[in-house]
């Protein structure tokens, strides 16, 4: 394989049978952020295999995204086939990091898009190492020994057999499904060793100082200063990574938020997506 180093790194006749391949493009990974693998012309199969190399891949929790022979595989797509909806339209359109909600958030996301539309197309990309490296003094201080609460409750989507459901019921089961998660708000990466600022605009919905006081100032404070408000300045840039059809983009997610940029006209649009835990469960 050939590598030029840098958030997006491209990757040339990456050999996913090759050992030496895979532990490299893992350093490449947790060093770089993102990598971008190209030309390697995969399947269905073939993608789910290529995840497997990265580590243990875990089904997303709600079946309409679900590619219909392989669940693994998360399908984010705004057109039928052969008069089938397949997966989910506009997907992540907020800045996230996928499961941050979840108890166990995926280590690495691993997307695939074989539809690219020619206006809109990339993801955006936000560094939460190099954010909380950017902070100030004070307010490394005082994010020190505070949690943040990630819920996926603003972008639960509603599935189409949900129509004329009440809301509140709808709202009750997601929170019994999905209960709030709470978690330091920085953590070591394992990895790296870099610190990270774990907290999103999308799954983030408060936050709690060390002394358990509720802080919703010092979270939109974090969230203005990690470039995730739009309109607010901010020391850390937004990385727009761009793709053709067929690559693989293989992230570190628990060092990174992303935002799809999504196309409001009707173009079409379909991505796959493999997200994995790289080491055993705690
Ligand atoms: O439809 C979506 O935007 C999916 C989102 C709520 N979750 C993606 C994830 O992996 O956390
Ligand atoms: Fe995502």
């Amino acid at each position: 394989m050939a590598a030029q180093p840098g958030m997006g790194v491209v990757v040339e006749n990456f050999d996913a049978d090759s050992a030496e391949d895979v532990a490299l493009l893992k350093k490449t990974v947790y060093r770089d952020k993102i990598a971008v693998l190209r030309g390697l012309d995969l399947d269905v199969p073939g993608f789910l295999a290529l995840g497997r190399r990265f580590g243990t891949p875990e089904a997303y929790y709600e079946p309409a995204y679900h590619h219909p022979e392989h669940r693994e595989v998360f399908v984010s797509a705004n057109v039928e086939e052969n008069g089938r909806r397949i997966g989910v339209p506009k997907t992540g359109r907020f800045w996230h990091s996928d499961y941050q909600f979840m108890p166990r958030p995926f280590d690495l996301t691993l997307t695939s898009p074989r539809v690219v539309p020619a206006r809109n197309r990339g993801t955006l990309f936000i560094d939460l190492a190099r954010a909380y490296e950017a902070l100030s003094p004070e307010l490394k201080r005082q994010v020190e020994g505070s949690t943040a609460t990630h819920t996926v409750r603003r972008y639960f989507k509603i599935r189409p057999g949900d129509v004329f459901r009440p809301l509140g019921e709808l709202v009750a089961e997601v929170d019994a499904k999905t209960p709030p998660v709470t978690a330091p708000t920085v953590y070591e990466h394992p990895h790296t060793g870099e610190r990270v600022l774990y907290i999103s605009e999308g799954f983030t919905e408060s936050m709690h100082d060390a002394d358990g006081r509720s802080r919703p100032d010092l979270l939109r404070e974090l969230l203005a200063a990690t470039g995730q408000l739009d309109d607010e300045p901010s020391e850390v840039p937004v990385h727009l990574q761009t793709f053709e059809a067929g690559d693989v983009l293989v992230w570190d997610n628990r060092a990174l938020v992303h935002r799809a940029v999504h196309t409001d006209t009707p173009e079409p649009a379909v991505s796959w997506r493999v997200t994995v835990h790289d080491r055993a469960a705690a």
